[in-house]
Formats: structure tokens, C-alpha cells, sequence
């Protein structure tokens, strides 16, 4: 039976902020990138709940460990696959279109894009949790375009399973609260 709720997503987005609001757990949470360095679980009810490090680029991290970073998140959902319940993809709404566009105009696929392609290629099923909203001044234009750029057809409230804005670090997390509330509730222990 799978059991774990993952949260991945790019360095400095929020994972450990919202990892602590899920789980009432004291992780480091930091204004650098890179502070979370290895997988934590902690189990919540019957659900193992897993924070993970933060993929791609940080400034003043080696490139040799980013690269290690980044082969520990390939093998780590390719190895518990089974185990996995939900994967909570975590982006910083406020700065990831600007982010993207970087990629797009130099011809390439931005790398959150990438990772969400590769784990619904898995057959997970994944979540998209949009945080920092609380620097965003027209939250349902930012919503349109930004699930636009993951292949979901705006408006954003046709996708309100697949897509929950937040703000960790405000406690308002209610709507990714009640997507996996509905999660475990069809897959009881
Ligand atoms: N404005 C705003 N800031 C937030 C929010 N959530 C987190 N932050 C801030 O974003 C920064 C990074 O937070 P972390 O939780 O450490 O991010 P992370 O994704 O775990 O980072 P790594 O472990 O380095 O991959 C911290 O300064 C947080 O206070 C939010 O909802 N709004
Ligand atoms: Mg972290």
C-alpha cells in the first residue's frame, strides 16, 4: 500500500516551510538555497510525509553535489514508486514565470516543467502546489499562465485537484490540505 506524501520541488521554494505546517516537525528552513541536504520523513497518522532537497542551480553550492542532488531525486522516485502516494511538486508562484521565460528564451525546457513531465511518466500522481501567493498581487492571472506552462488548459479553477495555491509561510495552506485529505480518504489503511 503506498504510504508516502513527498514534497520536491526547486531549491528556496518552500518545501520546509510547508513540510513543518504539514507535520508540525522542526525542519531548517533558510533564505539560502540548499539548506535541506537529504530526504527527512516523518510519519503523520498512517502517512509517512517526506521533505526533500531542493534540485538545480544554487549559487555558492559546488556544481558536483547539485549534480548528486539531482541523481538522489531521480533514483529516490524511481526506487519507491510504489510507495508513494502523492508527490506535492512545490513552486515559488511569484518568481516562476519569470524563471521559465529565462529557459524558453534560451530554447530550453525549464527544468520544473522537466521534473513534472518525468514523474507523471512514472505514473505518480502529483500535485502542484503554488506558494509564496501572498507576494502576488492578481493571483488568478498568475494561476492561468502558470498552469498553462505545465499543459493544463486555463482557467486555473478548472484544476483545483491538480493545483493548490499556498502560502507556507502565512500557515494558509487549505487547499493542499483538503486535495490530500481526499487522497487519503480513498486509499484508507
Ligand atoms: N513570502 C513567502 N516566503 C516563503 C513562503 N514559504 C517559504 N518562504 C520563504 O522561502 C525561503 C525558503 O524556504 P524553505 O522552506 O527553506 O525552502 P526549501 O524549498 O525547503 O529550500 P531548500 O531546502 O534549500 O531546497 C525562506 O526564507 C522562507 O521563509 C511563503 O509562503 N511566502
Ligand atoms: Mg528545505
Amino acid at each position: 500500500m503506498a504510504k508516502e506524501i513527498v514534497l520536491i520541488g526547486r531549491a528556496n521554494v518552500g518545501k520546509s516551510t510547508l513540510f513543518k505546517e504539514l507535520t508540525g516537525k522542526k525542519v531548517r528552513v533558510g533564505k539560502r538555497p540548499g539548506i535541506t541536504r537529504e530526504a527527512i520523513k516523518v510519519k503523520v497518522g498512517g502517512v509517512f510525509y517526506v521533505d526533500m532537497p531542493g534540485f538545480g542551480y544554487m549559487k555558492n553550492y559546488p556544481k558536483g553535489k547539485q549534480e548528486k542532488t539531482k541523481r538522489f531525486i531521480i533514483d529516490y522516485f524511481e526506487q519507491n514508486r510504489d510507495e508513494i502516494l502523492l508527490t506535492i511538486q512545490v513552486i515559488d508562484a511569484s518568481s516562476f514565470l519569470d524563471i521559465v521565460g529565462r529557459w524558453e528564451d534560451r530554447g530550453e525546457v525549464p527544468i520544473e516543467i522537466g521534473l513534472y513531465d518525468f514523474l507523471n511518466d512514472l505514473g505518480l500522481d502529483v500535485i502542484l502546489a503554488a506558494n509564496k501567493m501572498d507576494r502576488i498581487a492578481n493571483p488568478d492571472d498568475a494561476l492561468d499562465m502558470i498552469v498553462e506552462k505545465f499543459g493544463m488548459l486555463p482557467p486555473w479553477r478548472q484544476w483545483l485537484d491538480h493545483v493548490a495555491p499556498i502560502s507556507a509561510k502565512k500557515s494558509e495552506i487549505e487547499s493542499l490540505k483538503k486535495i490530500i485529505g481526499k487522497k487519503i480518504a480513498v486509499n484508507p489503511r
